[in-house]
């Protein structure tokens, strides 16, 4: 049952309220506190609802000024609770602000530049040169057959180089290729003429290590096979590319013999006053196209082969093949 009530108590719950919920709003730091506090307070269930609530228990003549009062009480609280939003996202900007702020005047975090080793410079040098002369690169296995190695590339039963002295074989009768050819050969046989190939690749020989041998060393070659491919269309080949490799030198030719190519020729440049031998070369002969299966009443090639260590010491003034693989930071940080 209702009975009536004092206008003096619901002004001093009015009062307590707004006291309350003013210390509590002081006291909240997240906004999500804060949308609590006002369903708390201000929600349709809330403190300020439950004291209206019993307005009706008011003499007629109090409501208006106890309605008002309770206006004023809410409308006090909004305020404050509005202020406290706007402050706690103001807070949360800062903190936002502070936490991703990057100060560009720190020192960076040092990482050491590696670097290509001189040996695979050279290479890339020498394989940009022919890409760009409309050649492709190929390459093959490092472990050969007697076939691929010798055979194929017109190497006669008895040749020097298929001696033990010479070539590293494994105990299952193959070899460690002793020159990149042996990918020329089984490029050959995948494909049909015309043929435009340059084969970069690490070569293995039965070498006393010294100033000068190494029992691993680098290989670059290349291979044209085409109709009417003459001895002319190599040495211009050979001149662009030492060009491009050495700058404008001379270029000099001497008659040599491989067994993979008749005529055969090493190519000699004149750097720093004196002949240096810097490649060997030929057109191919007619049993190596033979044995691909070409025809040489059709087809014609040309071929030429260079150490890349050995352009590589002659380039960098390196006095040692050995420096190329010891791996020592005082020698690779110069290149
Ligand atoms: C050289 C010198 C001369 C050569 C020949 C062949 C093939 F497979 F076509 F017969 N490949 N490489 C060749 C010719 C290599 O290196 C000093």
């Amino acid at each position: 049952m209702s009975t009536t009530m004092q206008p003096s108590e619901l002004e001093s719950q009015l009062a307590a309220l707004q006291d309350e919920a003013q210390e509590a709003i002081a006291q909240i730091d997240t906004l999500d506190a804060l949308e609590q506090l006002r369903i708390k307070y201000l929600g349709k269930k809330g403190s300020l609802s439950q004291v209206l609530g019993s307005m009706g228990r008011l003499g007629a003549e109090d409501r208006p000024r106890i309605g008002s009062l309770a206006n004023e009480v809410k409308e006090a609280l909004q305020t404050s609770l509005e202020n406290k939003r706007i402050a706690l996202q103001a807070a949360a900007i800062e903190a936002k602000l502070a936490a991703e702020t990057i100060d560009v005047t720190m020192p960076g975090v040092f990482r050491s530049q590696g670097r290509a080793h001189p040996l695979t410079s050279t290479v890339d040098r020498m394989i940009d040169i022919f890409v760009g002369l409309g050649y492709t690169v190929a390459t093959g296995p490092e472990m050969e057959t007697d076939y691929y190695n010798f055979e194929a590339l017109n190497f006669q039963p008895d040749h020097p180089a298929r001696d033990m002295q010479d070539t590293l074989f494994l105990p299952d009768g193959n070899l460690l290729r002793t020159h990149t050819s042996s990918v020329q050969i089984r490029y050959m046989e995948e494909n049909d003429p015309p043929i435009r190939i340059v084969i970069p690749g690490r070569c293995y020989r039965r070498d006393t290590v010294d100033a000068t041998h190494s029992a691993v060393f680098h290989q670059l070659e290349i291979l044209a096979v085409d109709e009417g491919l003459t001895f002319s269309d190599l040495r211009g080949t050979l001149k662009v590319f030492l060009e491009a490799m050495f700058g404008d030198i001379e270029v000099r030719f001497r008659p040599s013999y491989f067994p993979f190519t008749e005529p055969s020729a090493e190519v000699d440049v004149r750097w720093k006053g004196r002949w240096l031998e810097v490649m060997g070369c030929g057109m191919v002969d007619p049993n190596v196209l033979k044995s691909v299966g070409y025809d040489p009443e059709v087809y014609t090639g040309f071929a030429a082969g260079l150490g890349v260590e050995r352009i590589a010491m002659v380039l960098h003034q390196i006095d040692d093949i050995r420096r190329l693989y010891t791996s020592d930071l005082r020698f690779l940080r110069q290149f």
